[in-house]
């Protein structure tokens, strides 16, 4: 299954380590075929090359549009040397055989994302690339395609070991790695063409991906799993550097990237832990550690084996308390060389470092699969401002209040549905989440920040005097009224249930001031 390589096609946009590609294979005696620009970079550097021009007798046209799109490249590429009629049609038509093809293509996708006009970017759409990578990879039987600089040196290693020619196993490789590309390629150009026409979700869905990490299993071990990075380079989960820890599992991935959304939102320093996807325990203060104590405060027992997320420099204060409990994973934009220290001790505690934050405003779109197929939505970027919210009591909040409940619904936004949450201080002090009715949410947020208060020994449950946010109306006064129960003083809803007017007496009975944000920040 050894392929010997005696001409090469090299026809390359990005140059990198092309050079050294040539002479590698010049010391093979391997015979170089290349398009113009790659032909005159190999000729600087002093290597022998022969124009695909002068091979095929037929002059590169229109701009370079026709260069390689010819029967004496592609029957050179697609014959099979063990066919007699191929070989006989080789000879009749003076057909040479090309068994390397080193190909990447036209940059469509950069030239996208520096904003080009449209004629640039139809005119960076590669055709003759794509042919001849789709051609070789077809006869990987004889053929070895090249589609990336970084398997060069596997290519010139291999045919060092093997007298000049490459194994079986490695132009297979290399031949699912060529389709992918070609794949990815032609995603990028439909999914930008659609764009183009003003179509939010196009017709057809084209979704390629790059695996990161293969998982070690997924929600449950009997479950197989892998991480893909949609290439957006969002900061966060999937671009954060692992600085340390036991490998990331299925479950890490999904609540780190809770824990570290929520607490970009946060223009203070904030800390966010994460349990099961939902945020236990949410702070921001003037400082770090100061946002540490008053999260972990929220709900000391489920911080246990949770995620934790700094919108700050990891600092050396907040990491030895960290370091002192059970987590999974600690997450920040950055940390000081001390916070690392500390960690380095605790060898299995994930260290994850995002270099920065992700914008919560961003636009982007979120997908989940469903039976037979998948649901697409634009990012929940909804964002409010104090100015947005409407009085609805007699009372209206007092400043402090007005603060905390701006605070709450934030936090209601990353809480799974329905969400109820209680918060005093630029605090969460109960989180109710995922119940099937809110006031159940509302029960248990409020059982929450009664046991929190027991635990610290406090007189009395932190939900008193606190305010209470709810990521969706109230339906019934009932909801409210166990808030109220639970001794929140104000709370902020997004209002528009046929039972308002019923929900606002309530409210102005009990003397509470209650805020319309007009959004609901469902998550399911
Ligand atoms: O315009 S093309 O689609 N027409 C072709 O026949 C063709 N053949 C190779 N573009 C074509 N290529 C592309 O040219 C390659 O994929 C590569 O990206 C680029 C290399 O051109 P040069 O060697 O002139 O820099």
């Amino acid at each position: 299954d050894l392929a010997r390589i005696e001409r090469a096609l090299i026809s390359v946009s990005d140059k990198e380590g092309l050079v050294e590609l040539g002479n590698a294979l010049a010391a093979h005696g391997v015979e170089i075929l290349s398009t113009g620009g790659s032909a005159k970079a190999l000729r600087d550097a002093g290597l022998k090359v022969v124009e695909v021009s002068d091979h095929t007798g037929f002059p590169e046209i229109m701009d370079g549009r026709v260069k390689t799109l010819q029967p004496a490249i592609h029957g050179g590429i697609l014959a099979r040397r063990t066919d007699a009629g191929h070989k006989k049609a080789m000879a009749d038509h003076k057909i040479a055989g090309i068994d390397l093809v080193v190909v990447n293509l036209y940059p469509f996708e950069a030239t996208v994302a520096r904003g080009a006009d449209f004629p640039t970017c139809v005119e960076n759409i590669d055709i003759g690339g794509p042919a001849l990578i789709r051609a070789s990879a077809k006869n990987h039987d004889f053929v070895t395609i090249v589609v990336d600089p970084a398997d060069y040196a596997n290519v010139i290693e291999e045919m060092k070991a093997q007298q000049g020619a490459t194994t079986l196993a490695l132009r297979r490789k290399l031949a699912a790695k060529a389709y992918a590309r070609t794949a990815s390629y032609d995603a990028a150009i439909a999914s930008w063409f659609a764009k183009q026409e003003g179509e939010a979700f196009p017709e057809r869905l084209t979704i390629t991906a790059q695996r990161v990490q293969t998982l070690r299993y997924g929600e449950n071990p009997h479950q197989q799993a892998a991480f893909y990075s949609d290439g957006s380079k969002r900061p966060g989960i999937a671009t954060a550097r692992v600085v340390q820890g036991k490998e990331l599992s299925y479950n890490n991935i999904g609540d780190t990237e809770a824990a570290y959304e929520c607490v970009a939102e946060f223009k203070e320093p904030a800390v966010v832990v994460v349990k099961h996807a939902n945020p236990c325990g949410v702070a921001m203060a003037a400082d770090q550690y100061s946002a540490y104590l008053k999260a972990y405060a929220c709900d000391p027992v489920s911080i246990f084996g949770g995620i934790v997320a700094v919108n700050t420099t990891l600092e050396a204060r907040t990491a030895e308390d960290l370091a002192k409990l059970f987590l999974e994973v600690v997450i920040a934009p950055d940390a000081t060389p001390e916070a690392l220290e500390i960690f380095a001790k605790r060898k299995n505690v994930r260290v994850l470092l995002a270099g920065t934050l992700p914008d919560p405003l961003s636009p982007g779109m979120t997908m989940r699969s469903v039976g037979g197929g998948y649901l697409l939505q634009s990012r929940d970027n909804g964002h409010l401002a104090k100015s947005d919210l409407k009085v609805v009591t007699k009372r209206a909040p007092t400043p402090k209040e007005l603060d905390d409940l701006l605070f709450a619904f934030t936090v209601c936004k990353h809480v799974k549905s329905n969400a109820i949450v209680y918060a005093k201080d630029g605090a969460t002090v109960g989180v109710g989440a995922g119940q099937m009715n809110r006031r159940d949410s509302s029960r248990i947020a409020a059982i929450r920040a009664a046991e929190a208060g027991e635990l610290a020994k406090l007189p009395q449950s932190p939900a008193i005097g606190s305010v209470v946010a709810s990521d969706a109306f109230f339906p019934f006064a009932d909801g409210l009224l166990a808030a109220a129960e639970a001794g929140a003083t104000a709370i902020i809803q997004p209002g528009g249930s046929m039972r308002d007017k019923e929900v606002i007496e309530a409210a102005d009975e009990k003397g509470l001031a209650m805020v319309f944000t007009g959004m609901r920040h469902f998550r399911h």
